[in-house]
């Protein structure tokens, strides 16, 4: 059978899992919410890497079917986990080009809101800039239909592209992303640790929530403490986790 074909299969087997992982807000001191992360372990191929899948099912209309199951699974997971915790952490969801530019997707973030009955507040969707390039147009007009819903937008992935810090300010987004690339050598390397400081305060300037990824040091962290950095996501803090280790993660800072 073709991935496509069991990737159909995997949707109604439960063979895929959500993952989570945290984000830390720098300035609270506390984790702030988490990233959901798709996971797929195939019966006879095992472990499949998320980039290779999503691309499959990009390729064929099924990425819209799997982008509402991942959705609709990350929204319920939150809900639910702040309620038998008590706290009011975020998730964040992982948005594919196609799947922001199908003429639905609106209307299924709406419903999968209101089936879950999750505050929008507490929901937010990473875009990549392909987005901008795909469909300026139709980009602004869907991300700012989200904003009015409250919905948080975050762009995913800064740095990696045409990233230019002049169009940031014209986004119809929330937060900004910024790619682990860039903080890999932030302790050696001083051309990146400007490019670092320079990203964190522009976002600043024009009142953008900021993300580092990929942070695995303590000297990272406090580079990026002391460059004012919101917030940061990376294995210094964990891994993608599953739901059943989730809360020994969190725990720990609560
Ligand atoms: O989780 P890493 O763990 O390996 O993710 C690899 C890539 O796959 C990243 O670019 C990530 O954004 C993407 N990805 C992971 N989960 C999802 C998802 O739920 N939806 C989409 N569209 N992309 C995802
Ligand atoms: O493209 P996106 O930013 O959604 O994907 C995040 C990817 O980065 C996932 O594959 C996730 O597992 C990975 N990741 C998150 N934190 C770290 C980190 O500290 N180090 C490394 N090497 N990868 C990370
Ligand atoms: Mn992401
Ligand atoms: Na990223």
């Amino acid at each position: 059978a073709s991935l496509q074909q069991d990737l159909k299969l995997a949707m109604k087997n439960e063979e895929l899992e959500l993952y989570y992982q945290p984000k830390f807000d720098l300035e609270l001191n506390r984790y702030d919410g988490m990233e959901a992360l798709i996971r797929w372990n195939h019966p006879v191929r095992g472990f499949i890497p998320p980039f290779e899948f999503i691309k499959i099912a990009e390729e064929s209309n099924l990425i819209v079917e799997l982008g509402n199951w991942i959705l609709e699974k990350s929204c319920r997971f939150i809900m639910e986990y702040n309620q038998v915790h008590h706290s009011d952490y975020c998730v964040s969801v992982n948005v594919s080009t196609i799947q922001l530019l199908n003429e639905d997707f609106e209307k299924s973030v709406l419903n999968i809101l209101e089936a879950t009955g999750l505050n929008p507040d507490y929901l937010e969707l990473e875009i990549t800039e392909t987005v901008f390039m795909h469909s300026m147009d139709i980009a602004y007009e869907k991300l700012n239909f989200f904003r009015e819903k409250h919905i948080n937008i975050a762009l995913d992935d800064f740095g990696t592209g045409y990233s230019s810090l002049t169009y940031l300010k014209s986004l119809p987004i929330t937060t900004v992303k910024l790619d682990k690339s860039f903080v890999d050598d932030i302790a050696y390397n001083d051309i990146s640790f400007e490019v670092v400081d320079n990203v964190i305060q522009i976002a600043r300037s024009i009142g953008l929530t900021i993300v580092v990824e990929g942070v695995e040091t303590k000297e990272q962290l406090q580079i990026l403490k002391s460059l004012r950095c919101h917030k940061i996501q990376g294995y210094y803090f964990s891994k993608p986790v599953s739901d059943l280790e989730l809360p020994l993660v969190l725990d720990q800072y609560e």
